[in-house]
């Protein structure tokens, strides 16, 4: 086992600077607010436009894709906290350079400047070809759903590399489904609550000696195929459910055929998703 972040220093209350990145983007925006009583600074990164800087924020707009600029991203950073890439299923060149370059950048960057430890958004795609009456946890082996799966497991793989190699601490999350509330019967499995998806990120950014850990990013809910077990030291416990929702997503949602592979295996739809369509 490689070289842990509490190993150089005792961990903050509150960090100087932590770099967000997918600023942005759906859950970006909710981070922007749910991380800044964790820092002194929090320097907001993405490609689109984040609007106006507040009070305790820097916006720096860069292409991950961009070494030299990811670079000067990190510089003068205590956290990476990685939520910008792709973030569905599409075809392999953006994916190649958001998720694949992007997060190779990512780590060199953190590594050239010392940065200690990093929460990557991965996703429950990694392990989206199990099926949905399996029970799994951090331990079973990849198999991802598509081309966008593949990319997270590579960020996965790279940030075991770079723990094991020079000591950077990642939490990888594999976030199940956070939007505003469950849209869809695989969601009443699925979802992440933002409230949850905050805590989960501060008791990633906070805990000690996290090394390398991998979590499912999901809420109290009832239908579950996620086991966190292994990720107890981290000190998540979702509060929010998506039972309380249940009525109204049946309601609104007829049940799928059992014999569409949307409905068999845990990734859903993502499992018909895809370039291949020649
Ligand atoms: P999103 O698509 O709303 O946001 C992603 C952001 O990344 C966008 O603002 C986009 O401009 C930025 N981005 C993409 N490529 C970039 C590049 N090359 N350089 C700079 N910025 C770039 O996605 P969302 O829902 O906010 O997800 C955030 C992260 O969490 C993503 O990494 C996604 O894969 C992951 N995730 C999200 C889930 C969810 O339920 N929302 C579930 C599982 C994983
Ligand atoms: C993801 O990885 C996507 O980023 C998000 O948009 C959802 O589709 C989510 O997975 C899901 O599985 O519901």
């Amino acid at each position: 086992m490689g070289k842990t972040f509490s190993t150089f220093m005792t961990l903050p209350a509150k960090f100087e600077r932590v770099l967000l990145t997918g600023a942005a983007g759906g859950l970006g925006r909710i981070l922007r607010q749910g991380l800044k009583p964790h820092a002194k600074v929090l320097r907001l990164s993405d490609r689109e436009d984040m609007g106006a800087a507040l009070a305790g924020e820097e916006l720096v707009r860069c292409d991950l894709a961009d070494a030299a600029a990811v670079q000067r991203l990190v510089e003068d950073t205590d956290a990476i906290v990685h939520f910008g890439g792709v973030s569905v299923e599409a075809k392999f060149e953006p994916i190649l350079q958001s998720n694949i370059v992007g997060v190779f950048n990512i780590y060199e960057a953190a590594r050239r400047h010392g940065v200690g430890r990093v929460v990557f958004a991965s996703s429950n795609h990694v392990t989206g070809y199990y099926r949905q009456d399996e029970m799994i946890d951090a331990d079973d082996p990849m198999r991802p759903d598509g081309l966008y799966g593949v990319s997270k497991c590579f960020g996965e793989n790279l940030s075991r590399f770079y723990f094991d190699r020079h000591g950077i601490e990642t939490v990888c999350l594999r976030i199940g489904s956070s939007f505003p509330a469950p849209k869809d019967r695989r969601m009443l499995a699925t979802y992440l609550s933002y409230d949850d998806l905050v805590e989960l990120v501060r008791c990633s950014l906070h805990a000690p000696d996290v090394g390398h850990t991998v979590i499912f990013g999901v809420s109290d809910n009832s239908r579950r195929w996620w086991d966190n077990s292994k990720a107890a030291h981290l000190g998540f416990r979702p509060r929010d459910s998506a039972d309380t929702q249940r009525a109204r997503v049946e309601a609104a949602s007829p049940p799928l055929d059992p014999s569409d592979p949307a409905s068999v295996y845990q990734g859903g739809g993502f499992v018909h998703a895809g370039p291949f369509e020649d």
